[in-house]
């Protein structure tokens, strides 16, 4: 197993825990002293830096929500004089208003170590060459894996997205190993290479995908792999605790989040109260070194469990499950909840269906009626009516199985539904509520 920093990625439970309220307590005292929002926000909760005696006490803490960012918009919430500031992103807000997040030299510093540390988790290291797919600019995917990259000491390509034929050129001229970007978008890179006649597997050394910014499954996975040969490991991250940087390891069970960057709680999103290892509720993370926009206690939305056993890769850090996608990307159809990574889940256990599909909801009368369309690979396509018939009754089928609420199903044609380059966008919903 090659660590990045081995030291700290394996440092005991209990030294991990010391060093963490270590960290903690340095930042409540500075943002109690010197952030009004932070003093206003403790003195409210009834909390005082003294309270702070062990990283348990962080409970004590209040809650951050995206709304304080929107509240504070631009860069009220920024804790450090404004030239200390060396980058702002902007979210691409896909719940609302985009918001702001702002680096110091140092919070740029930890993010590209925490991500040469993942990347390093995931069998990558200088020998490889990481082609960065995900968008550069604004959205944080970009910049993070490059600078994180370039740090391990791997040799970047900064392709960004778009252009998928030059992409595939790219990495077949500069024989990339290993690639960055978002599910949907590698996905549809195997398609290109396909029509153009590469096989990724025999034509390209392509054997490493770092894959996220928006949900996806472990069929998917499966599917990847069987497609193209590539090993996708997941990259989990959101603007507000610096970008994407924590991804599973080589053992592809969970994603270590570095103990002594992050600290992780699983809570329970109706009462706040923290959960158990093992139990599901929404992920919560507080930046323990943050200097321009501290994040304490940050309720980021996604569902998700702490594994309650440690990981035979010998790192300490907890591990967290694949996330299912935000409590606002949940869809309630007649009572049931669905998640659309769930239907992505399903529709790939059937051979005769690729990853592209789309989902609307409408409102028929006082019942919901979700429509599920769903792209057919090439081999099939038929001109019997009874072949396509079956085979919406089956997808049908297993949607109900799967979901436990029924849906229509449209069988579209090859090279039909749309492709996305950066988040895939697949939910329409037109419920008025
Ligand atoms: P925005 O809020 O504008 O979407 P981000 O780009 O920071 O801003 O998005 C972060 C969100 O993206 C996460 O809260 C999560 O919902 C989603 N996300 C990121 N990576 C993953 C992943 N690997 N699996 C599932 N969801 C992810
Ligand atoms: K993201
Ligand atoms: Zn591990």
């Amino acid at each position: 197993m090659a660590y990045y920093n081995e030291k700290i990625e394996t440092l005991p439970k209990a030294e991990l825990e010391k060093l963490q309220y270590q960290e903690l307590k340095v930042l409540v005292d500075r943002l109690y002293a010197k952030s009004p929002f932070y003093h206003d926000k403790m003195k409210a909760a009834g909390v005082l830096p003294s309270d702070i005696k062990s990283i348990s006490d962080i409970t004590k803490l209040p809650f951050m929500r995206k709304t304080d960012l929107r509240d504070n918009y631009p860069d009220k919430l920024v804790c450090c004089p404004k030239e200390d500031l060396v980058r702002y992103h902007v979210s691409s807000g896909t719940t609302g208003k985009p918001t702001v997040v702002a680096y110091t030299k140092n919070d740029l510093d930890t993010w590209s170590e925490a991500v040469a540390r993942s990347l390093a988790s995931c069998g990558i290291g200088r020998g490889d060459v990481l082609q960065v797919a995900y968008g550069y600019g604004l959205f944080t995917g970009g910049l993070g894996l490059h600078y994180g990259g370039e740090k391990l000491g791997a040799t970047v390509i900064p392709a960004s997205t778009g252009n998928s034929e030059r992409q595939i050129e790219l990495i077949q001229d500069l024989e990339t190993t290993a690639i960055a970007c978002t599910p949907s978008y590698f996905v549809h890179l195997i398609d290109v290479a396909k029509k153009i006649g590469v096989d990724i597997s025999k034509d390209t050394k392509l054997r490493t995908a770092v894959l996220g910014a928006e949900p996806w499954s472990e069929s998917m996975r499966r599917y990847i792999y069987d497609q193209s040969g590539v090993t996708a490991h997941n990259i989990f991250g959101t603007s507000e605790i610096s970008g994407p940087m924590f991804t599973d390891c080589q053992e592809l069970n969970g994603m270590h989040i570095s103990g002594d960057i992050a600290y992780t709680e699983i809570i329970d999103p109706e009462t706040g109260e923290s959960l158990p290892a093992g139990e599901k509720g929404e992920l919560t993370m507080t930046i323990l070194t943050k200097e321009a926009i501290p994040m304490i206690r940050y309720r980021i939305g996604d569902i998700t469990s702490i594994f309650p056993d440690e990981c035979p890769c010998g790192r300490t850090s907890p591990r967290i499950d694949r996330l299912q996608g935000r409590v606002d990307d949940m869809l309630v159809i007649r009572g049931i909840n669905v998640f659309p990574s769930a239907v992505e889940h399903a529709l790939l256990r059937l051979p005769e269906l690729t990853s592209h599909f789309m989902l609307e909801v409408t409102r028929n009368g006082p019942l919901d009626d979700m429509l599920v369309k769903v792209e057919l690979k090439p081999d099939a396509m038929t001109d019997s009516i009874n072949g396509l018939i079956g085979l919406q009754f089956r997808v049908e089928r297993t949607l109900r199985d799967a979901l436990n609420v029924s849906a229509k199903v449209e069988l579209c044609p090859p090279n039909s539904l749309p492709r996305f380059e950066g988040k895939a966008k697949r939910v329409i919903d037109t419920r008025v509520f």
